[in-house]
Protein backbone atom coordinates (compact mmCIF):
# COMPACT_ATOMS: atom_id res chain seq x y z
CA UNK A 1 0.00 0.00 0.00
CA UNK A 2 1.33 3.71 -0.92
CA UNK A 3 0.91 5.95 1.99
CA UNK A 4 0.98 9.74 0.92
CA UNK A 5 1.89 12.35 3.70
CA UNK A 6 0.76 16.08 2.61
CA UNK A 7 3.32 17.98 4.42
CA UNK A 8 4.65 21.69 4.78
CA UNK A 9 8.53 21.45 5.88
CA UNK A 10 8.28 24.18 8.41
CA UNK A 11 5.35 22.99 10.06
CA UNK A 12 6.03 20.98 13.70
CA UNK A 13 2.85 18.82 13.29
CA UNK A 14 4.19 17.87 9.92
CA UNK A 15 7.19 16.69 11.23
CA UNK A 16 5.25 14.81 14.01
CA UNK A 17 3.43 12.84 11.75
CA UNK A 18 6.50 12.26 9.10
CA UNK A 19 8.80 11.10 12.09
CA UNK A 20 6.70 7.77 13.00
CA UNK A 21 7.22 6.72 9.41
CA UNK A 22 10.59 7.19 10.27
CA UNK A 23 10.57 5.34 13.44
CA UNK A 24 8.70 2.74 12.23
CA UNK A 25 10.80 2.33 9.35
CA UNK A 26 7.55 2.65 7.11
CA UNK A 27 7.84 4.17 3.46
CA UNK A 28 5.58 6.80 2.44
CA UNK A 29 5.22 9.49 -0.55
CA UNK A 30 5.95 12.58 0.99
CA UNK A 31 4.34 15.48 -0.97
CA UNK A 32 4.90 19.01 0.04
CA UNK A 33 1.62 21.70 -1.03
CA UNK A 34 2.62 24.96 -1.71
CA UNK A 35 1.55 27.18 1.32
CA UNK A 36 -0.87 29.02 -0.29
CA UNK A 37 -2.57 25.75 -1.84
CA UNK A 38 -5.94 26.20 0.10
CA UNK A 39 -7.94 24.18 -2.49
CA UNK A 40 -5.90 20.77 -2.49
CA UNK A 41 -6.44 20.08 1.82
CA UNK A 42 -9.63 21.48 1.50
CA UNK A 43 -10.88 19.46 -1.11
CA UNK A 44 -9.13 16.66 1.15
CA UNK A 45 -10.68 17.26 4.80
CA UNK A 46 -12.61 20.17 4.10
CA UNK A 47 -10.52 22.94 6.23
CA UNK A 48 -6.84 24.24 5.07
CA UNK A 49 -4.91 22.41 7.09
CA UNK A 50 -1.93 20.15 7.05
CA UNK A 51 -0.65 17.55 7.53
CA UNK A 52 -2.81 15.03 5.88
CA UNK A 53 -2.57 11.94 5.35
CA UNK A 54 -3.76 10.06 2.51
CA UNK A 55 -4.25 6.07 2.65
CA UNK A 56 -6.42 4.02 -0.04
CA UNK A 57 -8.58 7.16 -1.21
CA UNK A 58 -9.09 8.07 3.00
CA UNK A 59 -7.73 11.23 4.48
CA UNK A 60 -6.64 11.46 7.79
CA UNK A 61 -5.22 15.41 9.00
CA UNK A 62 -4.50 15.66 12.37
CA UNK A 63 -0.95 15.29 13.33
CA UNK A 64 -1.43 12.77 16.77
CA UNK A 65 -3.94 10.59 14.67
CA UNK A 66 -1.67 9.98 12.14
CA UNK A 67 1.18 9.44 14.37
CA UNK A 68 -1.64 6.55 16.59
CA UNK A 69 -2.84 5.36 12.92
CA UNK A 70 0.36 4.55 12.02
CA UNK A 71 2.03 3.19 14.89
CA UNK A 72 -0.54 1.19 15.35
CA UNK A 73 0.18 -0.92 12.25
CA UNK A 74 2.54 -4.17 13.42
CA UNK A 75 4.18 -3.77 16.60
CA UNK A 76 3.84 -0.06 18.07
CA UNK A 77 7.23 1.61 19.03
CA UNK A 78 5.81 4.69 21.34
CA UNK A 79 5.64 2.28 24.38
CA UNK A 80 6.75 4.26 27.05
CA UNK A 81 5.16 6.46 29.72
CA UNK A 82 5.13 9.97 29.26
CA UNK A 83 6.61 12.79 31.83
CA UNK A 84 4.69 15.67 32.39
CA UNK A 85 7.57 17.10 32.58
CA UNK A 86 8.66 17.31 28.97
CA UNK A 87 5.40 18.68 28.15
CA UNK A 88 5.91 21.33 31.26
CA UNK A 89 8.94 22.32 29.18
CA UNK A 90 7.77 22.56 26.07
CA UNK A 91 4.72 24.42 27.07
CA UNK A 92 7.15 27.09 29.22
CA UNK A 93 9.48 27.78 25.49
CA UNK A 94 6.40 27.78 23.27
CA UNK A 95 5.77 31.05 22.44
CA UNK A 96 9.48 32.36 22.58
CA UNK A 97 10.31 29.75 20.20
CA UNK A 98 7.54 30.82 17.53
CA UNK A 99 8.34 33.96 17.82
CA UNK A 100 11.81 33.55 16.62
CA UNK A 101 11.04 30.66 14.07
CA UNK A 102 8.20 32.13 12.21
CA UNK A 103 10.20 35.12 10.83
CA UNK A 104 13.26 32.53 10.14
CA UNK A 105 10.49 29.96 8.55
CA UNK A 106 10.11 32.60 6.14
CA UNK A 107 13.15 33.43 4.94
CA UNK A 108 13.87 29.95 4.81
CA UNK A 109 14.38 27.89 1.21
CA UNK A 110 11.47 25.60 2.12
CA UNK A 111 9.58 24.07 -1.31
CA UNK A 112 6.38 24.97 0.26
CA UNK A 113 7.55 28.88 -0.38
CA UNK A 114 8.28 27.75 -3.62
CA UNK A 115 6.34 30.44 -5.24
CA UNK A 116 6.16 34.21 -3.83
CA UNK A 117 2.52 34.17 -3.39
CA UNK A 118 3.40 31.42 -1.39
CA UNK A 119 5.81 32.80 0.93
CA UNK A 120 3.18 35.93 0.86
CA UNK A 121 0.33 34.19 2.51
CA UNK A 122 2.74 32.65 5.08
CA UNK A 123 4.08 35.99 5.80
CA UNK A 124 0.57 38.24 5.95
CA UNK A 125 -1.30 35.46 8.02
CA UNK A 126 1.98 34.55 10.38
CA UNK A 127 2.51 38.53 11.04
CA UNK A 128 -1.04 38.96 11.88
CA UNK A 129 -0.53 37.06 15.55
CA UNK A 130 3.23 38.11 15.74
CA UNK A 131 3.48 41.39 14.25
CA UNK A 132 6.31 42.30 11.60
CA UNK A 133 8.45 39.91 10.81
CA UNK A 134 11.77 42.74 10.44
CA UNK A 135 11.06 43.97 13.86
CA UNK A 136 11.59 40.35 15.67
CA UNK A 137 14.55 39.42 13.24
CA UNK A 138 16.20 42.88 14.41
CA UNK A 139 17.27 41.51 17.41
CA UNK A 140 16.62 37.91 19.10
CA UNK A 141 19.27 38.38 21.43
CA UNK A 142 17.18 38.14 24.72
CA UNK A 143 14.83 35.03 23.52
CA UNK A 144 17.56 33.31 22.25
CA UNK A 145 19.83 33.67 25.92
CA UNK A 146 16.03 32.64 27.38
CA UNK A 147 16.02 29.35 25.34
CA UNK A 148 19.25 28.44 26.22
CA UNK A 149 18.98 28.71 29.56
CA UNK A 150 15.77 26.47 29.02
CA UNK A 151 18.35 23.99 27.20
CA UNK A 152 20.09 23.75 30.16
CA UNK A 153 17.03 22.67 32.17
CA UNK A 154 16.50 20.08 29.54
CA UNK A 155 18.98 18.45 29.45
CA UNK A 156 18.85 16.87 32.73
CA UNK A 157 15.78 15.19 31.86
CA UNK A 158 17.28 13.59 28.65
CA UNK A 159 17.29 9.75 30.38
CA UNK A 160 18.78 8.75 26.63
CA UNK A 161 19.62 10.14 23.68
CA UNK A 162 17.36 7.50 21.60
CA UNK A 163 14.39 8.40 23.71
CA UNK A 164 13.91 11.26 25.75
CA UNK A 165 12.44 8.87 28.70
CA UNK A 166 14.42 5.95 27.74
CA UNK A 167 11.54 3.88 25.62
CA UNK A 168 10.15 5.85 22.60
CA UNK A 169 7.09 7.50 23.85
CA UNK A 170 4.64 10.41 22.14
CA UNK A 171 7.34 12.82 24.57
CA UNK A 172 9.53 12.22 21.64
CA UNK A 173 7.24 12.81 19.20
CA UNK A 174 6.93 16.25 20.31
CA UNK A 175 10.08 17.31 21.74
CA UNK A 176 12.06 16.31 18.66
CA UNK A 177 9.29 18.15 16.62
CA UNK A 178 9.81 21.52 19.10
CA UNK A 179 14.02 20.87 18.70
CA UNK A 180 13.65 20.97 14.82
CA UNK A 181 11.74 23.78 15.08
CA UNK A 182 14.71 25.95 17.23
CA UNK A 183 17.38 24.18 14.82
CA UNK A 184 16.24 27.15 11.91
CA UNK A 185 17.44 29.88 15.11
CA UNK A 186 20.98 30.61 14.65
CA UNK A 187 23.14 30.85 17.90
CA UNK A 188 20.93 28.77 20.04
CA UNK A 189 23.70 26.55 22.05
CA UNK A 190 22.58 22.91 22.95
CA UNK A 191 23.92 20.95 26.01
CA UNK A 192 25.75 18.07 25.00
CA UNK A 193 22.76 15.72 25.68
CA UNK A 194 20.19 17.70 24.10
CA UNK A 195 22.75 17.65 20.93
CA UNK A 196 22.97 14.43 21.57
CA UNK A 197 19.17 13.48 21.38
CA UNK A 198 18.41 16.09 18.58
CA UNK A 199 20.92 13.69 16.60
CA UNK A 200 19.89 10.63 17.87
CA UNK A 201 16.01 11.74 16.80
CA UNK A 202 17.22 12.95 13.34
CA UNK A 203 19.25 9.81 12.37
CA UNK A 204 16.28 7.60 13.94
CA UNK A 205 13.50 9.76 12.45
CA UNK A 206 14.73 10.63 9.22
CA UNK A 207 13.29 14.38 9.33
CA UNK A 208 17.05 16.16 8.87
CA UNK A 209 17.35 19.61 11.28
CA UNK A 210 17.93 22.80 9.29
CA UNK A 211 21.12 23.52 10.99
CA UNK A 212 22.87 24.46 7.97
CA UNK A 213 20.06 26.79 7.28
CA UNK A 214 19.74 28.59 10.26
CA UNK A 215 19.36 32.30 10.61
N1 LIG B 1 -4.10 20.17 15.21
C1 LIG B 1 -3.46 20.09 13.93
C2 LIG B 1 -2.77 21.41 13.68
C3 LIG B 1 -2.07 21.42 12.32
C4 LIG B 1 -1.70 22.85 11.93
O1 LIG B 1 -1.96 23.84 12.65
N2 LIG B 1 -1.08 22.96 10.77
C5 LIG B 1 -0.74 24.25 10.26
C6 LIG B 1 0.65 24.27 9.64
S1 LIG B 1 1.90 24.26 10.92
C7 LIG B 1 -1.67 24.61 9.13
O2 LIG B 1 -1.90 23.81 8.24
N3 LIG B 1 -2.21 25.82 9.18
C8 LIG B 1 -2.98 26.37 8.09
C9 LIG B 1 -2.13 27.21 7.21
O3 LIG B 1 -0.90 27.16 7.31
O4 LIG B 1 -2.70 27.94 6.41
C10 LIG B 1 -2.47 18.91 13.92
O5 LIG B 1 -1.98 18.55 14.99
O6 LIG B 1 -2.22 18.35 12.85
Amino acid sequence: MTRKLYIYDHCPFCVKAEMIFGLKNLPFERIILLNDDEAGPISMVGRKVLPILEEEARFMPESMDIVTHIDQQGTPVLTGTPNPAIADWINATNSTLYRLYLPRAACAPLPEFATTAARAYFVQRKEEFTGPFFEILKDSSVEIASLNKMLEMLAPLIRNPEAVNGTLSTDDIHLFAHVHSLSLVRGIQYPPAVEAYRQAMSRRSGVGLYDTIAV
